[in-house]
């Protein structure tokens, strides 16, 4: 090693190298792909991600998935697949699926799903597989439904399809795979919904439970994509316990701070759920994909998840995973996430110092729910602005959002990207300032016939450069891939 190189230095210098390499080979086939994709690292680097629901992942992650292992299919599960020579396979997922097991403490972990609303479908699978289908087949005397009369498997169609699901509703900060009407949960469930507190935007569990005794569901959903608050999981285990429920954990936002011990005790879900399920590429870092947790009894069921919901698994997706979850096992990881946690609050305080409105008056998670009614816009309009000022955010509903789920009244802002980048609390007071400079100085536009628009909308002069020099200096002093250089 040179003198004065540390190992980082000499790993991002190989890095470079290999990127370069494969952009020069992507680029005698499709020199527009090159160039998309060298133009995709200057553009993340040049902006500020507050996407809650995006990272940047390492490049050992981004280099494990451009492998040979996307070209292998592997139905079935490790030594059990409907392929021949899947002996390496097996051997990424058992490698990915301890890791998983080790950093969150879980009995089983499946690592083939390929997003988290495949993961959830799987655990919905289950669930249906667990209480409904192995009990009437045991019923019936028949080892699978090919065995069932007609007549029998109607019964069995029926009890299926008439299940019921209570989740946290959309608006309050709930997912769409979590009973939202429109989604395929929300269809194949009798779906019902737990808000939040209209006064305070906290859930209250005293209703949730009121809820799922008066509704008693088969599946009690909690977690979140856009709730600014944790989650005390022992309580909604609690519930589902008094009403016969299963309880599904949606993990896919905060599993970072799980895997790095920032919810721990009654915050910490995986001890207290059925199933838990995460994306890989939120808070924890990793590639995208999904993966389900679960206790004991369900992982035969869970199992079965290729093909009976999802598509051959993705087995460089799978290495990648084994990867990230390897670096999340490292002490570093934890103080990466508390950070991600700290720098939230620190973005909080900085809109309220300033007066803006935040749904629950703050956070402690890693998301910070901007309402913008009161700079008099829609999300829609403040997403738009912010974009232009080079702030990555995206739109979200504020709860009984009276601009519904396209316009909406919100703005989710997270701290994981910016923390990877090592932002610090000091900069997320900045940001916050930055974001209200912008939001200050856009007026609400109007439509072409003259009348208030939910879309358009006017910057004032200077305020995109101004902001984007002041962005310029934080990104400057916090480098995306430091000492990664393309040529
Ligand atoms: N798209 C993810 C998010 O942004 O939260 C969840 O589906």
């Amino acid at each position: 090693m040179p003198t004065g190189q540390t190992p980082a230095d000499t790993l991002a210098k190989t890095a470079s190298t290999a990127y370069d390499a494969a952009l020069e080979v992507i680029g005698a086939v499709e020199p527009r792909i090159a160039a998309a994709t060298r133009q995709e690292l200057a553009d993340q680097r040049s902006s500020l991600k507050l996407i809650a629901s995006e990272n940047y992942a390492s490049p050992a992650v981004l280099l494990t998935m451009g492998t040979w292992f996307s070209d292998k299919y592997a139905e079935g599960t490790v030594g059990h697949r409907f392929y021949a020579g899947c002996q390496n396979v097996d051997t990424v997922e058992s490698i990915a699926a301890e890791h998983a097991r080790e950093l969150f403490g879980a009995p089983y972990a499946y690592v083939q799903p390929h997003s988290g609303i495949d993961a959830n479908l799987v655990a919905f699978w289950s669930i249906l597989a667990h209480h409904v289908e192995t009990p009437a087949l045991e019923r019936l005397g028949a080892k699978n439904v090919n065995e069932l009369s007609e007549a029998d498997w109607e019964t069995l169609r029926h009890e299926f399809g008439n299940q019921r699901l209570l989740g946290m509703a959309l608006d309050a900060g709930g997912h769409l795979t979590h009973g939202f009407r429109p989604n395929i949960s929300g269809k194949m469930f009798h779906q019902q919904q737990y808000g939040t507190d209209p006064e305070t935007g906290l859930l209250d569990y005293d209703v949730v439970r009121a809820k799922a005794k008066e509704f008693k569901p088969l599946v009690l959903i909690a977690g979140y994509s856009a709730y600014p608050r944790r989650v005390n999981f022992a309580k909604m285990r609690e519930i589902a316990d008094e009403v016969g429920a299963t309880l599904m954990v949606d993990m896919a936002h905060f599993a970072g701070l799980v895997a790095g011990k920032v919810f721990t005790g009654d915050e910490d879900p995986v001890p207290f759920a059925h199933l838990t399920t995460t994306t890989t590429h939120k808070s924890l870092r990793g590639p995208r994909g999904g993966m389900v947790l679960a206790q004991e009894e369900f992982a035969a069921d869970v199992d079965r998840g290729c093909p009976m919901v999802l598509g051959g698994p993705l087995s460089h997706v799978m290495a990648a995973k084994a990867v990230a979850l390897a670096e999340a096992r490292q002490p570093s990881f934890q103080t990466y996430a508390q950070a991600i946690a700290d720098n939230a609050k620190s973005l909080a305080e900085g809109f309220l110092s300033r007066g803006a409105n935040l749904v629950t008056g703050g956070t402690d998670n890693h998301i910070v729910l901007l309402d913008v009614s009161s700079f008099g816009l829609t999300g829609r309009q403040a997403e738009s602005a912010l974009l232009d000022a080079g702030v990555v955010t995206n739109r979200n509903s504020v709860p009984a959002d009276p601009n519904g789920a396209w316009y909406t009244s919100g703005i989710r802002l997270g701290t994981p990207a910016l923390t990877t980048r090592g932002f610090g609390a000091d900069d997320f007071d900045r940001v916050a300032d930055l974001m209200v400079d912008v939001l200050r100085n856009t007026q609400p536009g109007t439509t072409k016939a003259g009348g208030p628009s939910k879309a358009t909308y006017a910057l004032g002069d200077g305020v995109a450069d101004r902001v984007r020099a002041a962005s310029a200096e934080m990104l400057d002093a916090h480098p995306l891939y430091p000492g990664l250089d393309l040529a």
